[in-house]
């Protein structure tokens, strides 16, 4: 198996070794088996007088096995074979030269560090991005690189996890040359040259690990910076004391410190949910009734209509994916305002150094201010972005159907809406899809395709595909008001209301939902998002509310004063001129007023009542699309929630949170709720099942799915 795996051939007196795990190499217990036989076969050689080490395929190596962490059951500090197969590495008299295309991730590092030299293509990374997955280097990484990087490269790239360019890589000292051209001739002829040479061992330069005096203040901004960015995550700090245990302590010690840390943080909840992160975040690209073979429409230029807010940030992401776009609005004030936006967003990223005046001048050039609908003919996807209102979208659609050629894709941003009924006002409905992207478009991961009854895979195909280019995460979901994210948050901000209404300080429970990891409180993101919004789309579905079910009314009579939420000043809290909340003594008393009014009685809520409710109400309602087939599975619904809601990741994304806490828990709390609460809280007939099969959601496997 293993020889299979790594292949040894020879090119005159220097050996190269190959390792071929495809698709990305992955350092499984073979593989690393594969590498140390290897290893003894070039040692008892006498004809070979150096190595290569490289990868096939389209990678170096990207870690080790994330799946094999599973194997794992136990924080007893045990002798670990791969750190093992390293120092035998390290520990051969002929020079090995590991070299590095695409990329070499985790244990990928780890393993060229333990050669006595890399050499790299100009396009390859390096990185330890193990804290992505809750983990922390596990095979010498964090006291090798110190060793090679110095302790503030290698502190920021063990706790923050960003890879590296090979030019970066190469001024670090992490690279010791870079290749342009056939990697594997440039390795071999760069072993030639020092084959002869002794081979220098990375554990043993201690040369860049600084002084105590030198390094305090880089670990302490590291820490600060760590507990700030990377709020509630617990590999992080591990990772900076793994990196700090390398100044302090001998190597074979700090690789002992840093395997108990690994071990801890392996076994951790958090790292379970980074995991099933990392695998859903591929997994939603994989939809059973529209294979990868699929044929799909090239996407070479766009139209947006609307120069909105999400206009204007979609009109931007197609433009940085070099795709020139029409931007489209009904007259020259909101065309000028739109563009005035788009360039003000540019600037902001070149004043922060993000991004160039170069990029920002080409990236403007390709956005073509109209207003009217000349050129769309030729354009082959238009995105609809107009105000939510679905006559308007109607028309918008009607008026596409006539100006666009056969086969463009016909997209609507709503967010809400139904794209069966979009699609009526066309004479194509195959063509009619729903893209529904994020505010602020140009920023936020998530991007919700929305399949209609009647759309074609192909422009499924295409619009999945799209995602990809650029730089979105595409989650397919179903046809249902609010499609998957909205038509959570809905039950989840109803509970948030609720709680205010029962006695909970604003504060308090924004503060709750903060704590337990979301980006912001539900309040305090409704204040962001303008509260008009919901409440436009609630009083166009009025109708559907049952008689007689308590529906919050706070945020209606906020409206109803002008209290749309930052952008006008005031909310639940009011806003300074940065737009710096803070609570509004006014809106307290009020509320109060209004619960008295409504015969709410007011009582003290802790902080476990307010993410139960606001949890759980997600959680239920995400049961019952997956019931109803609206998402494929429950990793979707996870997706969504961790790059569209700002669920903490490190919790995996709120089914998998149910999972881990286990349904039969969260079920008996939803009947609580719903004996206390009344009918909002019946609970979903899915959940009430898994509980008496004793399955979890991700063992759902629904036949039909996203409204296939
Ligand atoms: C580690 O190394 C710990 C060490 O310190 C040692 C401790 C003892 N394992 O992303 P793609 C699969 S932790 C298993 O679509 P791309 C992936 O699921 C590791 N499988 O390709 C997918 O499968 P499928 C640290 C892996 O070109 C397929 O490969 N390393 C692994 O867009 C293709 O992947 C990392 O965190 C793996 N390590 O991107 C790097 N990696 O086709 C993780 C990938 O069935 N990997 N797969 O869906 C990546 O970031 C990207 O895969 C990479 C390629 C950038 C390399």
């Amino acid at each position: 198996m293993s020889d299979q795996l790594v292949q040894v051939s020879r090119e005159g007196q220097i050996a190269v070794i190959t390792i071929n795990n495809p698709p990305v190499n992955a350092l499984s217990t073979d593989v690393r088996e594969g590498i140390g036989e290897a290893i003894e076969n070039i040692v008892a050689d006498p004809q070979v007088k150096a190595a290569v080490l490289i990868g096939a395929g389209k990678t170096f190596v990207a870690g080790a096995d994330i799946k094999e962490f599973a194997k794992i059951t136990s924080e007893k500090p045990r002798e670990s074979r791969f750190l093992q197969m390293l120092l035998k590495l390290e520990d051969c008299r002929k020079p090995v030269v590991a070299a590095i295309h695409g990329g070499a991730f985790g244990g990928g590092l780890e393993l060229a560090m333990a050669a006595h030299y890399r050499v790299a293509s100009p396009t390859a990374q390096v990185g330890q991005p193990e804290v992505n997955l809750g983990i922390i280097p596990g095979a010498g990484g964090t006291q090798r690189l110190p060793r090679l990087a110095g302790v503030a490269k290698a502190v920021e790239m063990c706790a923050q996890g960003s890879p590296v360019k090979a030019e970066e890589a190469l001024r670090w000292g992490i690279v010791d040359q870079l290749i342009d051209g056939d990697l594997c001739a440039g390795a071999v002829a760069f072993a030639r040259q020092i084959a002869e040479k002794p081979a220098p061992k990375t554990r043993e330069r201690n040369e860049k690990l600084g002084t105590p005096e030198q390094n305090a203040p880089l670990f302490a901004a590291a820490r600060e910076n760590a507990r700030k960015r990377q709020r509630g995550m617990i590999a992080p700090p591990a990772a900076i004391d793994a990196v700090e245990a390398a100044t302090t302590m001998p190597f074979e010690e700090g690789c002992a410190f840093e395997q108990k840390r690994f071990l801890e943080c392996v076994l951790s909840e958090q790292s379970k949910a980074l995991i099933h992160v990392f695998f859903g975040e591929r997994e939603v690209a994989k939809i059973p009734d529209v294979p990868k073979e699929t044929d799909v429409i090239p996407v070479t230029t766009a139209a947006v209509v609307g120069a909105g807010t999400m206009g204007g940030g979609i009109a931007m992401v197609l433009a940085n994916a070099g795709i020139p776009v029409l931007l489209k609005e009904v007259d020259q004030p909101a065309l000028d305002r739109g563009l005035a936006n788009i360039r003000k967003n540019y600037a902001n990223s070149v004043s922060k150094g993000r991004i160039t005046q170069q990029f920002m001048d080409e990236r403007l050039a390709l956005i073509q201010p109209t207003l009217s609908f000349d050129g769309f003919s030729s354009v082959d996807m238009v995105v609809e972005a107009v105000f939510e209102g679905m006559q308007l979208k109607k028309q918008v659609f009607a008026e596409l159907d006539c100006v666009c050629k056969a086969g463009a894709i016909l997209a609507s941003n709503t967010s809400t809406l139904s794209i069966d009924e979009i699609a009526l006002a066309t004479s194509r409905s195959e063509s009619v899809i729903g893209t529904h992207f994020f505010s602020p478009a140009n920023v936020m991961r998530l991007l919700e395709i929305v399949r209609g009854r009647a759309t074609s895979k192909e422009v499924i195909a295409t619009c999945m595909q799209l995602s990809k280019k650029l730089g979105k995460l595409g989650v397919l979901v179903g046809n249902c008001l609010g499609f998957v994210g909205n038509r959570m948050f809905g039950p989840y901000r109803r509970e948030a209301q609720f709680l205010v209404e029962e006695g909970a300080s604003i504060e308090a429970v924004d503060k709750a939902l903060f704590d337990f990891g979301m980006a912001m409180g539900p309040l305090a993101t409704g204040d962001l998002a303008g509260l008009d919004v919901g409440w436009r789309i609630r009083r166009e579905y009025r109708h559907l509310q049952a008689p007689g079910v308590r529906q919050p009314f706070a945020e209606d009579k906020l409206c109803e004063m002008g209290q749309f939420g930052q952008k006008t000043g005031a909310g639940w809290y009011k806003y300074d001129e940065q737009r710096r909340a803070s609570s509004d003594p006014a809106v307290v008393v009020l509320l109060r007023e209004w619960s008295a009014q409504a015969g709410i009685p007011q009582r003290s809520i802790s902080s476990e009542e307010i993410v139960d409710r606001c949890i759980y109400a997600l959680v239920n309602e995400g049961a019952r699309i997956l019931e109803q087939g609206y998402a494929l599975r429950a990793t979707d619904i996870d997706i969504i929630y961790l790059y569209g809601y700002g669920f903490p990741s490190y919790r995996g994304g709120p089914m998998w949170y149910a999972d881990r806490l286990g349904l039969d828990k969260v079920y008996a709390r939803i009947c609580e709720f719903h004996r206390q609460f009344g009918a909002l809280w019946e609970p979903a007939p899915l959940l009430k099942q898994l509980v008496s099969e004793g399955k979890t959601f991700a063992e759902f496997h629904p036949e039909r799915g996203a409204a296939a």
